[in-house]
């Protein structure tokens, strides 16, 4: 696979691709993607940080953001209670393969109470509208049908973890595509530059709704082979090919990860076959030559691969 595929693969959006291009061909290139703390970390997640792991393999040096201020501002919590969360979710990433060369962890706090950080957010607060600022965290903030002050600082303030962060690539899912064009127009107004934002989509749960904690609708990366297999099982799975989550577990978590996937089932039912590429295993399922409870039975069987490290780190 080429180095443009590889960083573009299982992306929705990247603004721009000329930017991007002229970025490839830097000597150094470096990205960065934020996570608010949360209680477990999910495929949701996980596709992002799959994403940053194309980007190294690609040669970029990642930053992860341990966004605590941010959870913070959007009501999640104390700040002990985020902080706590933080360190949580940072051995959780490491699990899955962020640890190493080339990525480095940093905590929201340690960044941005500084002064001249705070200076760029009151700067910014002063041109941005409360209706944009508004607008930005529409699919991000809690509870928008009464916004607190603190989720209007949060968008500018991620406006300037980007600037601060200096990276030159801002990733985040398709939801933070408001914030991220808010930091493209109002950024250079402060004298710093337009990041160049890559989008990744957001996934459904496994029930075809959205993830959600309370639906418990997702696989986390602690969870046991058990209750992967389990989830799996019980997954929405429609014979269209849209908005099907296993096949969406499929094509952004395990041909990400793995060259081969096997399909094994009896003989009776067609036998084994393997899968080099998620678009030939797609076409077999729209083709009929795959039944659903096969396809969920493989998809189990890779992401308990897939997560197998993830697993053992997390138990040791
Ligand atoms: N807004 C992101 C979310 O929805 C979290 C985040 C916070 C991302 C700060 C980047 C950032 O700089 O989870």
């Amino acid at each position: 696979m080429d180095k443009y595929e590889l960083v573009t693969r299982n992306t929705v959006e990247i603004v721009t691709e000329d930017e991007l291009k002229s970025v490839l061909s830097q000597p150094e290139m470096s990205v960065y993607a934020g996570y608010e703390p949360s209680g477990e970390i999910h495929l949701g997640h996980l596709v992002t940080i799959n994403k940053l792991m194309d980007l190294r393999e690609a040669g970029f040096k990642i930053k992860v953001l341990l966004a605590d201020l941010h959870a913070f501002l959007n009501q999640k919590g104390t700040m002990e209670e985020v902080r706590e969360l933080a360190e949580y979710n940072r051995r959780c990433f490491e699990a899955v393969g962020l640890k190493g060369k080339n990525v480095e962890f940093v905590m929201g706090t340690d960044i941005q109470l500084n002064p001249d950080y705070q200076l760029d957010v009151l700067k910014l607060a002063q041109q941005i509208t409360l209706n944009r600022a508004t607008r930005s965290m529409n699919e991000v903030g809690r509870n928008m049908d009464a916004p607190h002050v603190s989720q209007m600082v949060y968008p500018i303030m991620q406006m300037v973890d980007i600037a601060k962060l200096n990276v030159d690539v801002a990733l985040g899912g398709i939801d933070q595509r408001k914030i991220h064009m808010l930091a493209r127009e109002y950024l250079p107004t402060i004298g710093e530059k337009a990041p160049l934002c890559m989008h990744t989509p957001i996934i459904n749960g496994l029930n075809g709704k959205k993830m959600s904690s309370s639906e418990g609708n997702y696989i986390s990366v602690a969870d046991s082979e058990d209750a992967i297999r389990k989830k799996m099982k019980k997954a929405f799975c429609p014979p269209e090919t849209e908005e099907n989550p296993v096949l969406q577990v499929l094509k952004y978590h395990v041909f990400p990860r793995m060259d081969i996937v096997p399909l094994n089932r009896p003989e009776k039912f067609g036998g084994n076959r393997e899968f080099s590429s998620y678009e030939e295993c797609e076409s077999a399922y729209a083709a009929g030559e795959i039944h659903a409870a096969d396809l969920k039975g493989m998809t189990a069987d890779g992401l308990v691969e897939v997560l197998a490290e993830a697993r053992d780190y997390m138990n040791q």
